[in-house]
């Protein structure tokens, strides 16, 4: 773990990463609420927003399109990534190196580990590549810790994922990315696990503005540094709404009524 608060990734030591590598992990059907969302032009022009720090993508994504944003949208590489179709113990492939995501343009990078995964150990080696790579370039690293294998039972229980943020820590992620394990007090304990290194909620799947701003204020409450989030904003007819609301809570530490009337009251969506 170094010290990232002068990196692009974070804004006052808070980090809003808007990810963008679900028509690789899920597929077309993640686009069908907002068909446009399927055009990442129209996620990239979503990026340019404020409240984003940062924009994650696979490396076909990032070839074709950041050219045109790299003045406007800081760039995270996901570097490894599976589709839904494979159906074989949970394993991400590496689809591209630090070398040529830092041509690319990117800041940061971020990858996956399964911990529990009958393939935890290649997953591990390949993260401890793209780690130390990384340290080369001072590119932040994000670990996407998800506890996901045949041998794990429990893998939401809140001990699972406060062991998925130690995990991020024990091998050198700047920031873990974690699933919210049910209560405020629930993440602290991962927060703490985590030590030095930041924990970020993912995001999800849709729901209401309140109940998805209220999971993210507990998240800031209990010392966690923002948000990685995905269908809770591209699947939103007016994404920058629910980004107006989010720049509150994260950074400026508003409530989530306060949020939402700054938001111009943010439609009730996914309700
Ligand atoms: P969401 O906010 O849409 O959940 O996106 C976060 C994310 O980690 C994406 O980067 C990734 O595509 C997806 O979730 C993977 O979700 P899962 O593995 O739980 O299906």
């Amino acid at each position: 773990m170094i010290p990232i608060d002068d990196s692009p990734l974070t804004r006052d030591g808070k980090v809003l990463i808007l990810a963008y590598d679900h028509g690789l992990e899920h597929g077309p059907v993640d686009f069908e609420d907002v068909p446009e969302s399927a055009d990442p032009t129209h996620v990239f022009d979503v990026a340019t927003h404020d409240a984003v720090t940062s924009l994650a993508v696979q490396k076909g994504v990032a070839e074709a399109y950041y050219p045109s944003y790299e003045d406007d949208v800081d760039l995270l590489a996901k570097l490894n990534g599976t589709s839904n179709l494979w159906r074989g113990e949970p394993n991400s492939a590496v689809n591209w190196t630090v070398d040529y995501a830092n041509e690319v343009g990117a800041d940061s990078i971020g990858f996956t580990v399964y911990g529990g995964s009958n393939h935890e150990i290649e997953m591990v080696e390949e993260f401890r590549d793209a780690q130390e790579k990384a340290r080369e370039y001072d590119m932040p690293v994000v670990m996407w810790s998800y506890p996901r294998g045949q041998g794990l039972r429990n893998a939401t229980t809140p001990e699972s994922i406060a062991y998925s943020a130690r995990l991020g820590l024990e091998l050198g992620a700047d920031v873990a990315k974690v699933k919210y394990p049910g209560s405020q007090d629930a993440m602290e304990e991962t927060v703490r696990m985590a030590g030095k290194t930041k924990v970020v909620m993912s995001g999800g799947s849709k729901r209401s503005d309140e109940a998805f701003l209220s999971n993210v204020k507990s998240v800031i409450d209990a010392g966690g540094a923002g948000l990685a989030v995905g269908r809770n904003v591209f699947q939103r007819e007016h994404p920058e709404r629910i980004l107006d609301a989010l720049e509150k809570v994260i950074f400026e530490e508003s409530s989530v009524e306060e949020a939402l009337a700054a938001a111009g009251g943010a439609a009730p969506e996914a309700e």
